[in-house]
């Protein structure tokens, strides 16, 4: 028998062992904590504290207390525009406060001069196959940038405890302010031949980012403020955001820490479902041979991928129970600036077909849509169809929360983060009262 032949059978084993003892003992606590809570992901389990934003299961994201459409309401805008810009929700995540149009445009102008990328770090990239995912290629370009880290300079040289918040908001800052021209670089090389863009000075950190992608629209400037605006942050929990603390907490660099989170973010079940949302719709198109299928083909096609064994990407989420604002946010984009566009209208229609279906399976606990299932149909409409790129705007967004967070981790002083973990005899024992494995 080989290694692998055994393992397999010792898994089967085990896992049929786990849900044994999970179905008679999972409700019995240590602490407040149930046994099921352990197994099963830690959900509602209360153990980080994340200043920036909070997750309410019905009303979704609040940052520093704002909803969705209260940020989209209150931040300064551009010139001429109507959405958010992701620099006043910076602000509002770093500071605490609602930012003014000055502060908003001191903070543009500082990215901006903070945004030179070094050569290595194109050169980086450029020796990577073009085939690679783009999300490989942004994680190697942010550790490349690694080479700029004040933190990882300034300790090494020996650093007071009471200045490492310093070194990582100066770290924080660069690495936002060079993400997009680093993440452009990455989509210019695959997609459209090397033809690379220049920044333009002129532009908020968002709309200088389309620029650089190649889209010039207005309208696609003000998508990328409110999408930037609207993935940028989603409590600690979420495994970008609880990566990147926990990578932190060991003093890593937030060059270090950004590129862990990042490679979280790179997985099919969170930010990766952005473009598995589209890459699913687009099959079943091809499959139906309809660009509109309707709502009985769609609930067709769900039954089908649930057979497969597979998730239907978008739909579901860990901590939300109803339609997540940021979908909803996006829906209102849609209706106001493209309401005829068939791929949205299908998008449309998965979210009248899709929530019953998965609501009769009985098992799943959120059968609404989460901000993936959106925001591909919105690109593709601009002609960015290229969706194995998505999940690196989601990370450009991303780096604003989890950084911000980073900087108050070093400022609060956090510790080193090291839950307890056990094995399944120790809980085997503690069941039948023999062995007390929590203590230390
Ligand atoms: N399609 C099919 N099955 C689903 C499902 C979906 N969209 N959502 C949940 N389920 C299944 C789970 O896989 C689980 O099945 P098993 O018991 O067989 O393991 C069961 O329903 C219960 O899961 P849950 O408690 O409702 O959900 P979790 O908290 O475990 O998982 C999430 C949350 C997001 C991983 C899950 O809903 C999912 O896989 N969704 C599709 C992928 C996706 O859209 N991810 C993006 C989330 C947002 C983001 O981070 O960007």
């Amino acid at each position: 028998m080989t290694i692998k032949e055994r393992f397999k059978i010792k898994a089967e084993s085990l896992s049929a062992e786990i849900k044994d003892i999970l179905k008679e003992h999972g409700s019995k606590k240590i602490g407040d904590t149930t046994l099921s809570q352990i197994y099963a992901g830690m959900r509602g389990m209360t153990g980080l504290v994340t200043e920036t934003s909070l997750l309410d299961a019905q009303e979704g994201i609040r940052f520093r207390g704002y909803s969705i459409p209260e940020i989209q309401q209150k931040l300064p805008k551009a010139s001429g525009g109507s959405e958010p810009l992701p620099e006043g929700l910076f602000f509002l995540m770093l500071i605490g406060d609602l930012p003014d149009e000055k502060d908003v445009q001191e903070l543009t102008a500082n990215w901006q001069r903070r945004s030179h990328v070094p050569n290595h770090v194109f050169d980086a990239i450029e020796a990577l196959p073009v085939g690679t995912h783009p999300m490989t290629q942004f994680v190697i370009a942010i550790m490349a940038l690694q080479t700029e880290s004040q933190f990882a300079k300034k300790y090494a040289e020996g650093l007071n405890k009471k200045d490492y918040w310093d070194a990582i908001f100066d770290d924080s800052m660069n690495l936002i302010a060079r993400l997009p021209r680093v993440a452009a670089y990455i989509y210019r090389r695959k997609y459209k031949h090397g033809d690379h863009i220049q920044p333009n000075g002129l532009l908020d950190w968002a709309g200088n980012f389309a620029h650089m992608l190649g889209y010039r629209d207005d309208t696609f400037q003000e998508l990328m403020r409110l999408y930037m605006t609207i993935h940028a942050d989603h409590e600690g929990g979420n495994v970008s955001a609880h990566t990147t603390h926990l990578v932190g907490s060991a003093l890593s660099d937030p060059y270090l820490c950004l590129a862990a989170g990042m490679n979280g973010l790179a997985g099919p079940l969170h930010g990766l479902a952005n473009q598995e949302v589209i890459k699913w719709i687009m099959e079943m198109r091809e499959e139906l041979k309809t660009e509109l299928p309707s709502q009985e083909q769609i609930v067709e096609y769900v039954r089908k991928t649930l057979s497969e064994g597979k998730v239907v990407p978008g739909y579901g989420h860990a901590v939300l129970r109803k339609t997540d604002p940021r979908f909803s946010a996006q829906m209102e984009f849609g209706k106001k600036h493209l309401p005829d566009d068939p791929l949205v209208k299908t998008v449309w229609n998965i979210y009248e077909a899709v929530p019953p279906v998965l609501q009769s399976l009985g098992k799943i606990k959120n059968p609404w849509p989460n901000v993936d299932a959106h925001s591909g149909a919105l690109l593709v409409h601009f002609g960015l169809v290229e969706y194995e790129f998505y999940t690196v705007l989601f990370g450009v967004s991303r780096s604003l929360g989890v950084l911000a967070s980073l900087c108050w981790d070093r400022a609060l002083g956090y510790p080193l983060e090291r839950p307890k973990s056990v094995t399944t005899d120790s809980v085997k024992g503690w069941i039948e009262g023999k062995a007390d494995i929590w203590g230390d």
